[in-house]
């Protein structure tokens, strides 16, 4: 009998279902539905709510619940095996919270699947709308947060981070502070993840350590919460927020709604969820401490796992707990791809092959050279006054500026990780700049390190679909291990290993001290 596990992951954009066949270990279906074009009856914009505020970015709950039904429906339509499904998990957008009354416990037992999952919600909701990732509108509740933490490199050793407007803590306080009488008729605060998994179960679901330390509120270390995070944040909160647990434990079995209207297997459980990049590290096999992937997208991400936790004292990183056990590390530089676009347009390079070219014509260190490319304000380092800085670099040579960005973004890469003090075994590279090889080299060898690319999609439901095995083994009394279980879902693209050149190894170790100051100078 084949095992059937499915991940759900919950994102800004969209709702995307994986199914895994543990045995034949393949991904036997895959789907997404777009919130914007499936559901335009919710008037979001990639999946946020139009608002005059553009620092607020708030989306819609009910959206999400509806999404939730369509995608099911879709499932069935599709001939998909709901009836041997063992388990099913998810992850979701970190940091968004949904604030729910005390009508929400029996609401979600007592699911009639005669009606719509959004009709069966009606009325539980004490805040309509639920600020997401997004949103930057809390700096103020961040200041007071950190400052009653005792400053930002006590803010994050306790809590995995610095303060951020997109995090859940300051979120609330903004809630209570400007809605009191709402959040007063606040009996639970879920997050993304965590409300997902409440309308799977039909009950209010746990919180995952990987999730719950994108709070502010989670103690990073104990893995509950931490009672001054707490306090900082709003009042009577701990009595708001449901118990923390481990990424994929059983909740218990899933709603008769699913079951009855969509034929999901009765027996089949739910599970605890997690938020997408947690979920995205098991989906990219990042099981064993010094396995790091970076993402060269939109903005250049950069994940790591560490089984011991070392938190950032410059508040820069963040740190989650890993489903897989111990902690991941998430550091986001925002000036990414959009910057090496940026270099691109000016020099009127055609496509990305002849931006390879180019730096290929180059030498590694660029003869000195150094561009930092903060064309927006930079999460990491933290520049809030956008900026291009050239030092010994020549603004008009194409070659040597398409060298000098990529150069920067990765040598800011090593000098902003050092913190976890994890020398990586292996990257993992994805995402669209993956694919030139001059540009691995050069990550190569800035990191002195064997990099090899994987080519994924919908990571974090894969991720979150592995989950709910380990969750479904581990209850059946059995020992999972993460390594086998990952096994071959996840494997490099055949050929794609990148090995450090020995002398430009040299170049980079030293370079990197002279970046670091350029950095500091123009900061
Ligand atoms: C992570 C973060 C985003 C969202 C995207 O801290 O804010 O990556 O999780 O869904």
């Amino acid at each position: 009998m084949s095992k059937l596990f499915l991940g759900l992951d919950s994102s800004t954009q969209s709702l995307s279902a994986v199914v895994v066949d543990l045995d034949t270990r393949k991904v036997t279906y895959e789907k997404s539905l777009n919130f914007d074009e499936a559901l335009p009856e919710f008037k979001t914009r990639n999946g946020v709510l139009p608002n005059r505020d553009p620092l607020v970015k708030h989306s819609s709950p009910r959206l999400w619940a509806a999404a939730l039904d369509r995608l099911f429906a879709q499932m069935k339509k599709d001939g998909v095996p709901l009836g041997k499904i063992l388990a099913v998990s998810g992850s979701g957008q970190q940091h968004g919270s949904v604030y729910l009354n005390d009508k929400a416990t029996a609401a979600l037992a007592g699911l009639d699947p005669k009606k719509s999952l959004d009709d069966n919600l009606e009325g539980i909701f004490a805040r309509k709308t639920a600020p997401i990732w997004m949103d930057s509108s809390t700096a103020k509740e961040c200041t007071e947060i950190r400052k009653k933490l005792g400053g930002i490199k006590f803010t994050a050793s306790r809590t995995g981070s610095d303060t951020f407007e997109r995090f859940t803590g300051p979120q609330i306080r903004k809630f209570a502070k400007t809605e009191p009488k709402a959040y007063a008729q606040t009996a639970h605060i879920a997050l993304v993840s965590s409300y997902m998994a409440s309308l799977l179960a039909g009950k209010i679901a746990p919180i995952d350590f990987g999730d719950g330390a994108g709070m502010n509120l989670m103690d990073i270390r104990r893995k509950n919460w931490n009672h001054d995070a707490l306090k900082a944040t709003a009042p009577g909160l701990a009595g708001k927020l449901p118990p923390l647990t481990p990424s994929g434990a059983v909740i218990g079995p899933v709603s008769p709604y699913f079951t009855q209207k969509f034929g999901l297997n009765p027996e089949a459980v739910a599970t605890v969820w997690t938020g997408d990049n947690p979920a995205s590290v098991v989906g990219l096999g990042l099981i064993k401490p010094g396995q790091v992937a970076i993402s060269l997208g939109t903005s250049d991400t950069f994940f790591g796992t560490m089984d011991k936790c070392q938190t950032d004292e410059s508040g820069e990183g963040h740190v989650f707990g890993s489903p897989a056990g111990g902690y991941m590390t998430l550091i986001c530089f925002k000036n990414g791809s959009l910057a090496r676009e940026k270099i691109r347009e000016q020099f009127k390079i055609p496509d990305w092959k002849k931006f390879g070219e180019l730096v290929a014509q180059t030498p590694p260190g660029n003869n000195g050279g150094i561009l930092l490319p903060w064309f927006e304000a930079e999460i990491v380092p933290r520049v809030n006054q956008p900026g291009v800085h050239r030092f010994g670099l020549d603004e008009r040579d194409a070659a040597a500026n398409c060298r000098a960005i990529f150069e920067a973004q990765m040598l800011s890469m090593r000098l902003h990780s050092q913190w976890m003090q994890v020398a990586p075994e292996k990257i993992f590279v994805t995402g669209g700049a993956s694919n030139d090889k001059t540009l691995l080299q050069v990550l190569a060898d800035v990191m002195n390190c064997r990099v090899l690319r994987i080519e994924v999609s919908k990571s974090a439901a894969l991720g979150a679909a592995l989950q709910a095995a380990h969750g479904w083994l581990e209850a059946a009394g059995e020992k999972p291990k993460w390594e086998k279980l990952v096994a071959g879902f996840t494997a490099p693209v055949p050929g794609s290993e990148i090995v450090p050149d020995k002398q430009a190894v040299k170049v980079y170790d030293k370079m990197l001290q002279k970046y670091a100051e350029c950095e500091y100078e123009a900061m």
